[in-house]
């Protein structure tokens, strides 16, 4: 471990500081794709981790996105992890990013299999018990959230692939008629959201696609209300189903709207060119599905960032199924979407390359915190590198490893050791710090060079 060395100049943190690497350039040409989607009357929107919400993952998550879902943080599990214990720090501060960069938030989810409070699934509840609960949690976290959320994915993957309903603790405790009270509960709480049945592998026509159309049918006609389904859109490379835009169109003609809600496209690694131009070619066709259905509202892709997916550790071997590879650099994909959105389709110079840092918070107690920054570069290098952030509730660094810091008020800056100056293409470098809080302890923003 080295110690915090307090007092050391700017001037001598930055002399010998030789950056090499410049800003990401690949689609700086480009609008964004909030705009490309907005030009068509779409939506474009991406899952997202509250915490990562600063730096470079931040600056893309509010300028390419008109729509933001949080991929955890408003599921029960999360906002309600011990009974009558709620944590909705996370849910609230994508809500208040969102709100700050005028972007829609999709609520996900609020009755689900999974990721439920074990208090809940390990609990013994009467059906009149189960149904209060739920009720309960649907009119407190939709109330919580009322007029910020355009649309709530109320009901999360009810059904099994053949078409049958999942037995689950929902389905098992309260039987199908769960969903049309969940439907009913949360427009109760709020009647301006869009409400959502949202599943998996209904995107093609098929058994399990046909029992959700029924199902909402059947909804629509008894008066419940539904506003409209989403299609998750987990795909396989190479494997975009040919009856997608039928699908889409045949729920639009039912009258409610559809959404492409957690769009990725998984390929056996390592990522080639080939396999990066396919699945440019699925993102394509999937966006154009949703651009030729005028009731297809928003297309949202699960995750952004290679960084920042579920799959590669749900499928052991598969991953880079995202739009931007784990450095932050656009990949064909991201020009599948925005071709498909209408961009262009000439090929942009070859990007210039990027070096980023990423401050996370690793783990923190009553008054301290260890954090950490990661400085990566992808088509770029560093030969040596300097980080600075400001910190914005008097938090203080008091030790640091594998950097040199400084702190001056409340600017922080830290430099490279002796013997971790170089920041290869493709690379990255990663130091660690101490530091006190009280009050807050908000992630700041950091600036590389
Ligand atoms: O992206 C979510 C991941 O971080 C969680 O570990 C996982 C747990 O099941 O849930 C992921 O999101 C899921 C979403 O909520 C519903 N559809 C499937 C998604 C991928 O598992």
């Amino acid at each position: 471990m080295r110690s915090l060395r307090t007092g050391l100049s700017l001037a001598s943190l930055l002399a010998g500081a030789a950056l090499v690497c410049t800003a990401p350039a690949a689609h700086a040409a480009d609008p964004p794709l909030r705009d490309l989607a907005a030009a068509k009357g779409k939506v474009v929107g991406t899952a997202v981790t509250g915490s990562k919400l600063t730096g470079t993952y931040g600056d893309l998550a509010g300028a390419q996105f008109s729509s933001l879902t949080p991929g955890n943080a408003m599921k029960w599990g999360s906002v309600e992890p011990t009974r009558g214990g709620f944590d909705w720090t996370e849910a609230d501060k994508i809500v208040a990013f969102a709100q700050a960069h005028g972007q829609q938030v999709r609520g996900h989810t609020l009755v689900w299999h999974s990721q439920n409070p074990s208090w809940l699934t390990n609990g013994s509840w009467t059906p009149a018990q189960l149904g209060s609960l739920l009720q309960n949690h649907i009119s407190t976290e939709v109330g919580r959230y009322k007029g910020k959320i355009a649309a709530w994915d109320v009901v999360n993957e009810p059904f099994n692939d053949d078409g049958t309903y999942r037995a689950d603790l929902w389905y098992d405790g309260l039987g199908s008629g769960y969903i049309a009270n969940a439907l009913t509960w949360a427009h109760a709480a709020d009647p301006d959201a869009k409400l959502y049945i949202n599943d998996y592998n209904v995107e093609g026509v098929d058994a399990k696609s046909t029992a959700l159309y029924n199902l909402v049918k059947s909804l629509k006609q008894q008066g419940v209300p539904i506003d409209g389904v989403g299609l998750q859109a987990h795909l396989i490379l190479g494997q975009v189903p040919s009856t997608l835009q039928q699908n889409i169109q045949r729920f639009a003609d039912l009258g409610v709207d559809v959404a492409i809600t957690e769009l990725d496209v998984r390929m056996a690694l390592p990522a080639d060119s080939g396999k990066l131009a396919q699945q440019a070619a699925d993102f394509r066709s999937v966006v154009a599905a949703c651009v030729a259905v005028t009731r297809c509202v928003n297309l949202t892709v699960w995750g952004f960032a290679d960084s920042d997916s579920w799959v590669p550790s749900t499928f052991p071997g598969y991953g880079a199924a995202t739009p931007y590879d784990e450095n932050y650099a656009p990949k064909p994909a991201y020009r599948g979407i925005a071709e498909a959105l209408g961009g262009t389709t000439t090929t942009p110079p070859p990007p210039t390359g990027a070096c980023t840092a990423a401050y996370s918070v690793s783990s923190q107690w009553d008054s301290g915190f260890t954090g950490q920054v990661r400085i990566s570069c992808s088509g770029a290098s560093l030969a040596s590198w300097k980080v600075s952030w400001t910190y914005g509730a008097g938090q203080r660094v008091t030790q640091a490893w594998n950097a040199t810091c400084a702190q001056s008020g409340a600017a922080v800056s830290c430099s490279n050791a002796s013997y971790n100056g170089a920041v290869p293409d493709g690379g990255s470098v990663t130091f660690g710090f101490n530091a006190s809080w009280s009050g807050g302890n908000p992630v700041p923003t950091v600036t590389l060079g």
